[in-house]
């Protein structure tokens, strides 16, 4: 029941193993959330607001025309999508997703069905997406975008009868006219970026049923059979969980815990676990809480152990810069990914826990490797761990190429280390095994 929950709605799964096996590979990517609070930046009316810097408009109660008046200063003239583009690619990302309209229902891309958008109202006057999507697709990485079904600015949407923005009610009779925009505004994203996933978030509102999910994930399957659209397009998910509720079949690809991992894998399901590398997802200039590159790469360890992608967000600024703090980290995680890189791609799920790291598996034929992850490199120079049925043959430290004594009996395998762990971050070893 999950393989086919993971395979889409309605759909045989060698189709959607045919549609994935690049997502399935890639394993890491960058999430990108741009938009107009890049602006005040986590600050309105020389006041701070708590909370994620996207949120500012529900967080400040900011009125709609009040909201609107950021457009007129935007103008990131800093943006350098090919400078992004090589960021996301040196550090060893194999996709990106961009905001192309968060839940304030601001267009980066062109739209005629709106003035909404980057190109009418803002002093910059261009297309953002466009030209990303072309500097990624130099790049070799897979271009894709994110995209908001609540929306506090159309006209079809208001506050809830409590005052909140969040949920957002949708007016009498106006339902169908918004579905309408949205599958405007989608193929025109499709024809002028054709994006490889759209992640849709923002379908927790009442109004937005599991029956307007799957109509939606059927439409835009139409307009391009190969995309890959994650479980927020309908009323799949589990919370922040993120994972698909497991009582029936929900539209869409793949699970999306938010700011988590799962504690475990998930045999025959897909999933991503987006999160940011501060505490928000929109630029805020007082958020200095940044994550170490030590966390960030055993945190993509972790997801790749338990089967997952990562989906690691940077928020730029309004003039159009990821800011350096983000840069410097995913340097850094280049510098490990270039070395280990290998133990993350194209690799599966552990079939045994270890206590002192995580291990990625790939599988060829009748033979293999086991990448072990060792997060505590141990003191008296050895490392046991059971074998899982399988045979293990020679050991490499993938730091230095460096051959290991392997000694394995029919249940386990010692290996013998060096004193000092190669990287401190996370020292991989590749156990080649067979299976006979
Ligand atoms: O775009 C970023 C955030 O702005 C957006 N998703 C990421 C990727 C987001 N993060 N947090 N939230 C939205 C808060 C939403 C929380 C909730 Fe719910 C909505 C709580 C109750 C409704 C969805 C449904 C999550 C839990 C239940």
């Amino acid at each position: 029941e999950p393989a086919e929950q993971a395979a889409g709605h309605a759909l045989p799964a060698d189709e959607a193993d045919t549609r994935m096996a690049w997502w399935r590979d890639a394993r890491f990517g960058m999430f990108i959330h741009w938009g107009l609070y890049a602006a005040p930046a986590g600050e309105w009316n020389g006041e701070k607001q708590a909370g994620i810097g996207e949120w500012i408009m529900n967080t400040a109660d900011i009125p709609v025309d009040e909201y609107e008046q950021l457009a007129a200063q935007f103008n990131p003239t800093k943006y350098d999508p090919a400078a992004w583009a090589k960021a996301a690619k040196q550090a060893g990302m194999k996709y990106v997703v961009i905001t192309s309209k968060h839940h304030d229902g601001f267009c980066l891309f062109d739209t005629k069905t709106t003035e909404w958008d980057v190109v009418d109202a803002t002093p910059y006057g261009r297309d953002l997406l466009r030209p990303l999507s072309e500097a990624c697709r130099a790049e070799g990485l897979k271009f894709c975008t994110y995209y908001s079904i609540m929306d506090w600015h159309h006209p079809a949407q208001g506050k809830s009868a409590d005052g909140r923005y969040n949920p957002s009610t949708i007016k009498e009779g106006r339902k169908a006219e918004y579905i309408k925009y949205m599958e405007q505004q989608l193929a025109e994203l499709l024809e002028s970026c054709d994006p490889e996933v759209l992640w849709f978030d923002g379908e927790w509102p009442d109004w937005w049923t599991e029956p307007d999910g799957k109509r939606l994930y059927s439409y835009l399957r139409g307009l391009k059979p190969s995309l890959i659209i994650n479980n927020r397009v309908g009323k799949g998910r589990k919370g922040m969980e993120g994972l698909s509720k497991g009582d029936q079949q929900y539209a869409g690809d793949f699970g999306t815990p938010e700011q988590q991992i799962p504690a475990t894998g998930l045999p025959g399901v897909d999933w991503e676990s987006c999160m940011t590398m501060n505490d928000t997802w929109g630029f805020r200039a007082d958020d200095h809480k940044w994550k170490s590159t030590e966390t960030l790469v055993r945190n993509l360890v972790d997801i790749a152990s338990k089967g997952g992608n990562y989906l690691l967000n940077v928020g730029p600024t309004a003039e159009g810069e990821i800011p350096a703090a983000s840069l410097e980290r995913l340097a850094q995680i280049g510098e490990w990914m270039r070395v280990n890189g290998e133990s993350i791609y194209g690799t599966s799920a552990s079939p045994i826990e270890i206590p002192w790291g995580r291990c990625t598996v790939k599988r060829d034929g009748d033979a293999g490797s086991l990448y072990l992850h060792v997060f505590d490199w141990p003191e008296d120079g050895r490392l046991t761990a059971p074998l899982g049925g399988l045979k293990a043959a020679t050991a490499e430290l993938l730091a230095n190429g460096s051959e290991l004594q392997v000694d394995a009996t029919e249940t386990q395998f010692t290996l013998t280390l060096p004193e000092q762990a190669p990287d401190p971050i996370d020292s991989v070893i590749k156990l080649k095994v067979t299976t006979e």
